[in-house]
Protein backbone atom coordinates (compact mmCIF):
# COMPACT_ATOMS: atom_id res chain seq x y z
CA UNK A 1 0.00 0.00 0.00
CA UNK A 2 2.21 2.61 -1.60
CA UNK A 3 1.59 6.29 -1.95
CA UNK A 4 0.75 6.62 -5.45
CA UNK A 5 -1.02 8.68 -8.63
CA UNK A 6 -4.55 9.49 -8.10
CA UNK A 7 -5.60 8.06 -11.83
CA UNK A 8 -4.53 4.55 -10.87
CA UNK A 9 -6.77 4.07 -8.35
CA UNK A 10 -10.41 2.53 -8.94
CA UNK A 11 -13.06 4.64 -10.36
CA UNK A 12 -15.60 2.20 -10.23
CA UNK A 13 -18.72 3.60 -8.33
CA UNK A 14 -18.97 1.32 -4.60
CA UNK A 15 -19.75 3.80 -1.69
CA UNK A 16 -22.52 5.43 -0.85
CA UNK A 17 -22.23 9.34 0.55
CA UNK A 18 -23.00 8.05 4.30
CA UNK A 19 -19.64 5.83 3.83
CA UNK A 20 -17.87 8.38 2.12
CA UNK A 21 -18.34 11.13 5.07
CA UNK A 22 -17.81 8.55 7.91
CA UNK A 23 -14.57 7.73 6.24
CA UNK A 24 -12.95 11.29 5.61
CA UNK A 25 -14.44 12.98 8.11
CA UNK A 26 -16.48 15.37 6.02
CA UNK A 27 -19.97 16.18 6.68
CA UNK A 28 -22.82 14.64 3.91
CA UNK A 29 -23.59 18.68 3.72
CA UNK A 30 -20.24 20.15 3.10
CA UNK A 31 -19.77 17.62 0.74
CA UNK A 32 -22.81 18.59 -1.33
CA UNK A 33 -21.68 22.06 -1.31
CA UNK A 34 -18.28 21.17 -2.69
CA UNK A 35 -19.95 19.21 -5.03
CA UNK A 36 -22.47 22.09 -5.82
CA UNK A 37 -20.25 25.01 -5.65
CA UNK A 38 -16.95 23.77 -6.38
CA UNK A 39 -17.68 20.72 -8.84
CA UNK A 40 -15.25 18.90 -6.44
CA UNK A 41 -16.35 15.52 -7.11
CA UNK A 42 -18.90 14.28 -9.91
CA UNK A 43 -20.16 11.15 -8.21
CA UNK A 44 -21.98 8.40 -10.27
CA UNK A 45 -25.90 7.13 -9.40
CA UNK A 46 -26.96 4.43 -8.51
CA UNK A 47 -30.27 1.91 -9.34
CA UNK A 48 -31.99 3.88 -6.78
CA UNK A 49 -30.96 7.19 -7.34
CA UNK A 50 -28.13 7.33 -4.81
CA UNK A 51 -25.08 9.02 -5.41
CA UNK A 52 -22.41 6.26 -5.60
CA UNK A 53 -18.48 7.25 -4.71
CA UNK A 54 -15.17 5.54 -6.07
CA UNK A 55 -12.18 4.61 -4.41
CA UNK A 56 -10.69 7.57 -6.63
CA UNK A 57 -13.29 10.00 -5.24
CA UNK A 58 -12.29 9.13 -1.69
CA UNK A 59 -8.77 9.68 -2.49
CA UNK A 60 -9.36 13.19 -3.92
CA UNK A 61 -11.41 14.20 -0.97
CA UNK A 62 -8.97 13.01 1.59
CA UNK A 63 -6.21 15.16 -0.84
CA UNK A 64 -8.61 18.62 -0.67
CA UNK A 65 -8.90 17.89 3.04
CA UNK A 66 -5.30 17.65 3.76
CA UNK A 67 -5.09 20.67 1.74
CA UNK A 68 -7.47 22.55 3.92
CA UNK A 69 -5.99 21.11 7.04
CA UNK A 70 -2.74 22.82 6.07
CA UNK A 71 -4.65 25.87 6.06
CA UNK A 72 -5.39 26.96 2.31
CA UNK A 73 -8.72 27.97 1.56
CA UNK A 74 -11.55 25.25 -0.35
CA UNK A 75 -11.49 27.25 -3.92
CA UNK A 76 -7.45 27.11 -3.74
CA UNK A 77 -7.19 23.87 -3.39
CA UNK A 78 -9.58 22.89 -5.74
CA UNK A 79 -7.75 24.98 -8.43
CA UNK A 80 -4.77 23.48 -7.54
CA UNK A 81 -6.05 20.06 -7.89
CA UNK A 82 -7.63 21.03 -11.39
CA UNK A 83 -4.11 22.29 -12.32
CA UNK A 84 -2.53 19.53 -11.79
CA UNK A 85 -5.42 17.63 -13.81
CA UNK A 86 -4.90 19.35 -16.47
CA UNK A 87 -1.08 19.26 -16.38
CA UNK A 88 -1.68 15.52 -15.89
CA UNK A 89 0.16 15.89 -12.70
CA UNK A 90 0.12 13.08 -10.74
CA UNK A 91 -1.41 13.73 -6.68
CA UNK A 92 1.65 11.75 -5.33
CA UNK A 93 0.49 13.00 -1.52
CA UNK A 94 -2.39 11.29 -1.67
CA UNK A 95 -2.53 7.70 -0.51
CA UNK A 96 -4.36 5.09 -2.41
CA UNK A 97 -5.97 3.87 0.97
CA UNK A 98 -8.84 5.86 2.60
CA UNK A 99 -8.39 6.73 6.13
CA UNK A 100 -10.58 4.00 7.59
CA UNK A 101 -12.70 1.63 5.25
CA UNK A 102 -16.01 2.29 3.67
CA UNK A 103 -18.02 -0.81 3.00
CA UNK A 104 -18.24 -1.68 -0.27
CA UNK A 105 -21.28 -3.29 -1.46
CA UNK A 106 -19.26 -6.85 -2.47
CA UNK A 107 -19.44 -9.77 -0.19
CA UNK A 108 -16.22 -10.02 2.42
CA UNK A 109 -13.73 -12.46 2.53
CA UNK A 110 -13.13 -13.85 6.02
CA UNK A 111 -10.39 -11.56 7.31
CA UNK A 112 -8.89 -15.12 8.59
CA UNK A 113 -8.41 -16.15 5.24
CA UNK A 114 -6.79 -12.95 4.09
CA UNK A 115 -3.90 -13.27 6.87
CA UNK A 116 -2.91 -16.34 6.02
CA UNK A 117 -2.76 -15.64 2.38
CA UNK A 118 -0.87 -12.46 3.60
CA UNK A 119 1.05 -14.77 5.77
CA UNK A 120 1.90 -16.98 1.95
CA UNK A 121 3.10 -14.07 0.18
CA UNK A 122 5.35 -12.23 2.48
CA UNK A 123 6.93 -15.78 3.36
CA UNK A 124 7.85 -15.63 -0.63
CA UNK A 125 8.96 -12.18 -0.59
CA UNK A 126 5.95 -11.52 -2.90
CA UNK A 127 5.36 -7.86 -2.51
CA UNK A 128 3.08 -7.43 -5.08
CA UNK A 129 0.50 -10.13 -3.86
CA UNK A 130 0.79 -8.76 0.00
CA UNK A 131 0.17 -4.87 -1.39
CA UNK A 132 -2.84 -6.67 -2.97
CA UNK A 133 -4.68 -8.40 -0.32
CA UNK A 134 -3.39 -5.55 2.08
CA UNK A 135 -5.16 -3.13 -0.24
CA UNK A 136 -8.19 -5.56 -0.88
CA UNK A 137 -8.45 -5.88 3.14
CA UNK A 138 -8.47 -2.66 3.42
CA UNK A 139 -11.19 -1.84 1.46
CA UNK A 140 -13.39 -4.64 3.19
CA UNK A 141 -13.36 -4.00 6.60
CA UNK A 142 -13.00 -1.80 9.10
CA UNK A 143 -9.70 -0.62 10.21
CA UNK A 144 -10.12 -2.30 13.67
CA UNK A 145 -10.86 -5.20 11.26
CA UNK A 146 -7.99 -4.79 8.78
CA UNK A 147 -5.73 -4.94 12.22
CA UNK A 148 -6.67 -7.16 14.86
CA UNK A 149 -8.05 -10.02 12.25
CA UNK A 150 -5.68 -9.44 9.34
CA UNK A 151 -2.44 -7.76 10.48
CA UNK A 152 -1.79 -9.53 14.23
CA UNK A 153 -2.74 -13.31 12.64
CA UNK A 154 -0.61 -13.21 9.77
CA UNK A 155 2.21 -11.80 12.31
CA UNK A 156 1.70 -14.56 15.01
CA UNK A 157 1.94 -17.11 11.99
CA UNK A 158 4.95 -15.29 11.14
CA UNK A 159 6.67 -15.83 14.66
CA UNK A 160 5.44 -19.51 14.71
CA UNK A 161 7.13 -20.31 11.37
CA UNK A 162 9.92 -18.25 12.59
CA UNK A 163 10.03 -19.92 15.75
CA UNK A 164 9.84 -23.25 14.01
CA UNK A 165 12.27 -22.99 11.78
CA UNK A 166 10.19 -22.81 8.82
CA UNK A 167 11.61 -19.63 7.89
CA UNK A 168 14.73 -18.01 8.47
CA UNK A 169 14.61 -14.37 10.39
CA UNK A 170 15.64 -12.51 7.01
CA UNK A 171 11.74 -13.48 6.21
CA UNK A 172 10.35 -12.54 9.20
CA UNK A 173 12.54 -9.60 9.19
CA UNK A 174 11.02 -8.50 5.53
CA UNK A 175 7.71 -9.35 6.35
CA UNK A 176 7.65 -7.39 9.89
CA UNK A 177 9.16 -4.73 7.73
CA UNK A 178 6.85 -4.97 5.68
CA UNK A 179 3.44 -4.81 7.56
CA UNK A 180 5.17 -1.75 9.99
CA UNK A 181 5.60 0.23 6.84
CA UNK A 182 1.84 -0.53 6.02
CA UNK A 183 0.99 0.62 9.07
CA UNK A 184 3.09 4.00 9.15
CA UNK A 185 1.56 4.96 5.85
CA UNK A 186 -2.28 4.63 7.14
CA UNK A 187 -0.66 6.64 10.32
CA UNK A 188 0.65 9.84 8.20
CA UNK A 189 -2.52 9.77 6.15
CA UNK A 190 -4.61 10.83 9.33
CA UNK A 191 -4.19 14.65 10.02
CA UNK A 192 -2.57 15.82 12.80
CA UNK A 193 -5.81 17.26 14.86
CA UNK A 194 -3.49 19.75 16.85
CA UNK A 195 -6.83 20.51 19.20
CA UNK A 196 -7.54 16.92 20.15
CA UNK A 197 -5.58 15.54 23.68
CA UNK A 198 -2.35 14.93 23.07
CA UNK A 199 -0.68 10.78 23.31
CA UNK A 200 2.85 10.17 22.99
CA UNK A 201 3.03 6.38 21.86
CA UNK A 202 5.77 4.08 21.99
CA UNK A 203 7.70 1.21 23.75
CA UNK A 204 9.85 0.89 26.57
CA UNK A 205 13.60 0.63 27.21
CA UNK A 206 15.20 -2.04 25.35
CA UNK A 207 11.63 -2.97 23.31
CA UNK A 208 12.10 -4.09 19.84
CA UNK A 209 8.61 -5.14 19.34
CA UNK A 210 6.93 -1.52 17.85
CA UNK A 211 4.33 -2.90 16.09
CA UNK A 212 1.69 -3.61 18.31
CA UNK A 213 2.12 0.59 19.43
CA UNK A 214 2.42 1.35 16.28
CA UNK A 215 -0.79 -0.46 15.66
CA UNK A 216 -2.37 1.18 18.58
CA UNK A 217 -0.95 5.09 18.01
CA UNK A 218 -2.89 4.51 14.32
CA UNK A 219 -6.86 3.28 16.09
CA UNK A 220 -5.96 6.32 18.36
CA UNK A 221 -5.59 8.62 15.31
CA UNK A 222 -8.94 7.15 13.66
CA UNK A 223 -10.20 8.18 16.57
CA UNK A 224 -9.55 11.89 16.86
CA UNK A 225 -6.54 12.02 18.78
CA UNK A 226 -3.56 13.99 18.62
CA UNK A 227 -1.01 11.34 18.85
CA UNK A 228 2.84 11.03 17.80
CA UNK A 229 4.34 7.93 17.45
CA UNK A 230 7.94 7.49 19.11
CA UNK A 231 8.88 3.93 18.11
CA UNK A 232 10.85 1.08 19.66
CA UNK A 233 13.51 1.10 23.09
CA UNK A 234 12.54 4.42 24.06
CA UNK A 235 15.51 5.97 26.89
CA UNK A 236 13.29 7.31 29.77
CA UNK A 237 15.60 10.17 30.30
CA UNK A 238 14.47 11.94 27.13
CA UNK A 239 11.42 10.52 26.62
CA UNK A 240 10.44 12.61 30.07
CA UNK A 241 12.28 15.76 29.01
CA UNK A 242 10.48 15.62 25.64
CA UNK A 243 7.53 15.19 27.90
CA UNK A 244 8.29 18.11 29.79
CA UNK A 245 8.32 20.65 26.63
CA UNK A 246 5.50 19.25 24.90
CA UNK A 247 2.60 18.50 27.94
CA UNK A 248 1.27 15.29 26.23
CA UNK A 249 -1.95 14.38 28.71
CA UNK A 250 -0.93 10.86 28.19
CA UNK A 251 2.39 8.27 27.21
CA UNK A 252 1.74 5.41 26.49
CA UNK A 253 4.56 2.12 26.43
CA UNK A 254 4.53 -1.02 25.24
CA UNK A 255 6.46 -4.35 26.85
CA UNK A 256 7.10 -7.72 25.12
CA UNK A 257 9.23 -8.92 27.73
CA UNK A 258 9.53 -8.83 31.52
CA UNK A 259 12.40 -6.37 31.30
CA UNK A 260 11.60 -3.76 29.30
CA UNK A 261 7.89 -4.21 31.73
CA UNK A 262 9.81 -3.42 34.41
CA UNK A 263 11.56 -0.30 33.47
CA UNK A 264 8.25 1.17 32.58
CA UNK A 265 7.85 1.69 36.78
CA UNK A 266 10.79 4.45 36.42
CA UNK A 267 9.24 6.33 33.87
CA UNK A 268 6.01 6.87 35.78
CA UNK A 269 8.15 7.92 38.95
CA UNK A 270 10.05 10.35 36.70
CA UNK A 271 6.73 11.55 34.65
CA UNK A 272 4.55 12.03 38.32
CA UNK A 273 6.86 14.94 38.72
CA UNK A 274 6.11 16.63 35.77
CA UNK A 275 3.41 19.80 35.71
CA UNK A 276 0.91 18.89 34.52
CA UNK A 277 1.99 15.20 34.49
CA UNK A 278 0.58 13.42 32.03
CA UNK A 279 -0.98 9.87 32.81
CA UNK A 280 0.80 6.71 32.02
CA UNK A 281 -0.55 4.10 29.82
CA UNK A 282 1.29 0.66 29.55
CA UNK A 283 0.26 -2.57 28.11
CA UNK A 284 1.62 -5.55 25.37
CA UNK A 285 2.48 -8.95 25.86
CA UNK A 286 4.74 -8.96 29.03
CA UNK A 287 1.62 -8.18 31.13
CA UNK A 288 -1.05 -10.50 29.16
CA UNK A 289 1.61 -13.75 29.57
CA UNK A 290 2.42 -12.48 33.19
CA UNK A 291 -0.62 -10.68 34.79
CA UNK A 292 0.92 -10.36 38.45
CA UNK A 293 3.19 -7.75 36.57
CA UNK A 294 0.18 -5.43 36.14
CA UNK A 295 0.15 -4.66 39.87
CA UNK A 296 3.90 -4.29 40.59
CA UNK A 297 3.91 -1.37 37.79
CA UNK A 298 2.69 2.26 38.59
CA UNK A 299 0.74 3.75 35.81
CA UNK A 300 -2.53 2.99 33.79
CA UNK A 301 -2.70 -1.20 32.59
CA UNK A 302 -4.74 -0.25 29.25
CA UNK A 303 -6.07 -3.87 28.98
CA UNK A 304 -5.32 -7.03 27.45
CA UNK A 305 -5.94 -6.27 23.77
CA UNK A 306 -5.37 -2.53 21.26
CA UNK A 307 -8.93 -2.56 21.41
CA UNK A 308 -9.18 -2.27 24.79
CA UNK A 309 -6.79 -0.16 25.09
CA UNK A 310 -8.32 2.68 22.60
CA UNK A 311 -11.92 1.92 25.03
CA UNK A 312 -9.61 3.05 28.13
CA UNK A 313 -7.47 5.77 26.91
CA UNK A 314 -11.58 7.25 25.97
CA UNK A 315 -12.76 6.90 29.00
CA UNK A 316 -9.65 8.69 30.25
CA UNK A 317 -9.46 11.14 27.99
CA UNK A 318 -12.56 11.62 25.93
CA UNK A 319 -12.11 13.44 22.18
CA UNK A 320 -14.88 15.75 20.85
CA UNK A 321 -14.70 15.67 17.40
CA UNK A 322 -14.63 19.18 15.40
CA UNK A 323 -16.96 19.56 12.55
CA UNK A 324 -14.33 19.63 9.60
CA UNK A 325 -14.48 22.84 7.26
C1 LIG B 1 8.17 -8.99 14.32
C2 LIG B 1 8.78 -9.70 15.50
C3 LIG B 1 10.05 -9.30 15.91
C4 LIG B 1 10.78 -8.13 15.27
C5 LIG B 1 10.11 -6.82 15.71
C6 LIG B 1 10.21 -5.77 14.60
C7 LIG B 1 9.40 -4.56 14.90
N1 LIG B 1 9.76 -3.50 14.16
O1 LIG B 1 8.48 -4.50 15.71
C8 LIG B 1 12.23 -8.32 15.81
C9 LIG B 1 13.04 -8.99 14.74
C10 LIG B 1 12.95 -7.05 16.24
C11 LIG B 1 12.02 -9.29 16.96
C12 LIG B 1 12.97 -9.52 17.90
C13 LIG B 1 12.85 -10.47 18.90
N2 LIG B 1 11.83 -11.33 19.04
CO1 LIG B 1 10.16 -11.20 18.09
N3 LIG B 1 8.58 -11.37 17.14
C14 LIG B 1 8.07 -10.72 16.17
C15 LIG B 1 6.66 -11.25 15.80
C16 LIG B 1 6.79 -12.10 14.54
C17 LIG B 1 5.59 -10.20 15.61
C18 LIG B 1 5.48 -9.21 16.77
C19 LIG B 1 4.26 -8.34 16.62
O2 LIG B 1 4.37 -7.22 16.17
N4 LIG B 1 3.07 -8.86 16.93
C20 LIG B 1 1.83 -8.12 16.82
C21 LIG B 1 1.40 -7.64 18.18
C22 LIG B 1 0.26 -6.65 18.05
O3 LIG B 1 0.95 -8.78 18.88
P1 LIG B 1 1.06 -8.89 20.44
O4 LIG B 1 2.33 -8.28 20.90
O5 LIG B 1 0.77 -10.28 20.81
O6 LIG B 1 -0.11 -7.93 20.90
C23 LIG B 1 -1.29 -8.30 21.58
C24 LIG B 1 -1.25 -7.78 22.98
O7 LIG B 1 0.03 -7.89 23.54
C25 LIG B 1 -1.76 -6.36 22.87
N5 LIG B 1 -0.79 -5.28 22.73
C26 LIG B 1 0.26 -5.18 21.91
N6 LIG B 1 0.89 -4.02 22.08
C27 LIG B 1 0.21 -3.33 23.02
C28 LIG B 1 0.42 -2.09 23.57
C29 LIG B 1 -0.44 -1.63 24.57
C30 LIG B 1 -0.18 -0.29 25.17
C31 LIG B 1 -1.53 -2.43 24.99
C32 LIG B 1 -2.42 -1.95 26.05
C33 LIG B 1 -1.75 -3.69 24.42
C34 LIG B 1 -0.88 -4.12 23.44
O8 LIG B 1 -2.52 -6.32 21.70
C35 LIG B 1 -2.41 -7.50 20.94
C36 LIG B 1 -3.77 -8.20 21.00
O9 LIG B 1 -4.81 -7.31 20.63
C37 LIG B 1 6.33 -12.06 17.09
C38 LIG B 1 5.28 -13.14 16.86
C39 LIG B 1 3.99 -12.84 17.66
N7 LIG B 1 3.30 -13.86 18.09
O10 LIG B 1 3.62 -11.72 17.89
C40 LIG B 1 7.71 -12.49 17.56
C41 LIG B 1 7.94 -12.74 19.05
C42 LIG B 1 7.18 -11.71 19.89
N8 LIG B 1 9.38 -12.51 19.19
C43 LIG B 1 9.93 -13.35 20.00
C44 LIG B 1 11.31 -13.35 20.33
C45 LIG B 1 11.79 -14.53 21.16
C46 LIG B 1 12.16 -12.32 19.93
C47 LIG B 1 13.64 -12.14 20.31
C48 LIG B 1 13.98 -12.42 21.77
C49 LIG B 1 14.42 -13.04 19.33
C50 LIG B 1 15.91 -13.04 19.55
N9 LIG B 1 16.40 -14.17 20.01
O11 LIG B 1 16.57 -12.08 19.33
C51 LIG B 1 13.91 -10.68 19.93
C52 LIG B 1 13.70 -9.69 21.11
C53 LIG B 1 13.97 -8.25 20.69
C54 LIG B 1 13.71 -7.25 21.76
N10 LIG B 1 14.73 -6.84 22.49
O12 LIG B 1 12.60 -6.79 21.94
C55 LIG B 1 8.91 -14.34 20.57
C56 LIG B 1 8.56 -13.99 22.02
C57 LIG B 1 8.43 -15.23 22.85
C58 LIG B 1 8.01 -14.84 24.24
N11 LIG B 1 6.80 -15.21 24.58
O13 LIG B 1 8.72 -14.20 24.94
C59 LIG B 1 7.74 -14.22 19.55
C60 LIG B 1 6.34 -14.47 20.15
C61 LIG B 1 8.03 -15.24 18.40
C62 LIG B 1 7.75 -16.65 18.82
N12 LIG B 1 6.64 -17.23 18.34
O14 LIG B 1 8.52 -17.25 19.53
N13 LIG B 1 10.81 -9.87 16.88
Amino acid sequence: MTLSSIDTISDDPKYTIKAVCEQTGVLPVTLRAWERRHEVLNPQRGDNRYRLYSDRDIATLRWIKNRLDSGISISSAVSELRQMQQNGGQLETVPTIPFSTPKPVTPAVPPEQIAHELYLALIKHDEDRASELLHQAYSMYDLYTYILKTQIPCLVEIGEAWANGIIPVATEHFASAYLRGNLLTIFQAYPARNSAPFILVGCAPTELHEIGSLMLAVMLRSEGYRVEYLGPDLPLDDLVDYARYEHPAMVVMAATSLESAELIDHLNEKLSKLKPAPVLGFGGSAFNQQPDLIEKISGKFLGLSLDSAVESVKQMLPVTRKSPR
